[in-house]
């Protein structure tokens, strides 16, 4: 008879919203699961990263260092934006928490199921490099490489990373696996808060059923705001579009309302000015004409799934409808969406 299967809960980028955090713990409770690992980003965006990390520390097996974790509590780096959210997060901190989370391990790796499991917050390099959905293949295979970060040992098949907010999961032809867990506090795609279950046989060489499954909680994401609001956070309304509406921050006041939010990447220009919250260039939405359709060129499937958001719909419709209409495509759906 083969061993029973254990489980393991992997919670990323809580980001000190600490009400999603506890709907999420009791989900895990509620299904018996008692061994938690964390992908980092702990606190930033959202008010209470104290509580989260006394409750990480207390509940999860493993804490790994995020991007936020190791600059906002930098002792070498000042923050000097318009609207003091990043001092105002810093403050919220206890004394120590800070140097917790800088000296936090970069990746975690264990045996399940004869796969060898590999998680760390961005990528095998460094916390500070995002890899997207829309990797190519280089950036996929370099999510499996050892690297002075990550150090020698086997390399991983399994490999599972936050950072983007952006849940999925894709396997290659030589069944290397990638997964996003996706995020608790601060969820990109759908707001719901998501988390991943891995399920198999740790610490076990030989194969066996092995499982990865996302689980979406609902949470009192008005009592979050609430929350926010009495604490007089920086940022109310950033903190809002992302856990409300699930609208970056930086997107939210985009001409013509917030784009699909997973279109294609665009190599960015030089001159493209920097997103003050990611510190990278913005990708694309900066210099296209406040008029273009966004959706030009896309699948038709992309611009009927997003009229589920309201904002996002009236840009469809002032902006894509007259391209539909002149490819003469889909009059049905053009109807529908006025
Ligand atoms: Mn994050």
């Amino acid at each position: 008879m083969r061993p029973p299967l254990d489980r393991i809960a992997l919670i990323s980028d809580v980001h000190g919203n600490l009400t999603a955090l506890e709907a999420v713990l009791d989900d895990i409770e509620a299904r018996g699961i008692t061994r938690i690992f964390n992908l980092g980003d702990y606190v930033g965006k959202g008010p209470r990263g104290r509580e989260v990390i006394e409750v990480c520390r207390e509940r999860c097996e493993v804490n790994i260092l995020g991007n936020w974790d190791d600059f906002l509590p930098d002792p070498d780096r000042t923050f000097d934006t318009p609207t003091k959210a990043f001092a105002w997060w810093l403050e919220q901190l206890s004394p120590g928490q800070g140097a917790w989370l800088r000296a936090l391990p970069f990746s975690h790796d264990f045996l399940l199921s004869g796969r060898r499991v590999r998680l760390y917050h961005a990528s095998s390099g460094t916390v500070h490099h995002r890899v997207r959905f829309d990797h190519d293949e280089a950036e996929f295979l370099s999510m499996f490489a050892n690297t002075p970060a990550t150090g020698d040992g086997p390399e991983p098949t399994v490999v599972g990373y936050g950072d983007t907010h952006d849940a999925y999961y894709e396997v290659d032809r030589d069944r290397r696996t990638l997964f996003n867990t996706g995020s608790v506090g601060n969820s990109m795609d759908d707001p719901t808060p998501v988390y991943v279950i891995l399920e198999g046989v740790y610490g076990s060489e030989a194969e066996a059923p092995f499982s990865i499954q996302f689980v979406r909680v609902p949470y009192d994401v008005q009592a979050e705001l609430a929350v926010a609001r009495e604490m007089g956070m920086p940022e109310y309304a950033g903190y809002e579009s992302e856990i409300l509406h699930g609208v970056y921050r930086g997107e939210m006041n985009e001409p013509g309302g917030p784009g699909y939010h997973r279109r294609p990447r665009e190599t960015a220009p030089a001159e493209a000015p920097t997103d003050p919250h990611s510190g990278k260039r913005r990708r694309s939405t900066v210099h296209r004409p406040a008029k273009s359709p966004r959706h030009a060129g896309c699948p038709i499937a992309t611009v009927v799934a997003v009229t589920s958001f309201p904002a996002a719909a009236r840009r469809v419709r002032d902006t894509d409808l007259d391209l539909l209409r002149r490819m003469h495509m889909l009059r049905g759906v053009a109807r529908f969406l006025v």
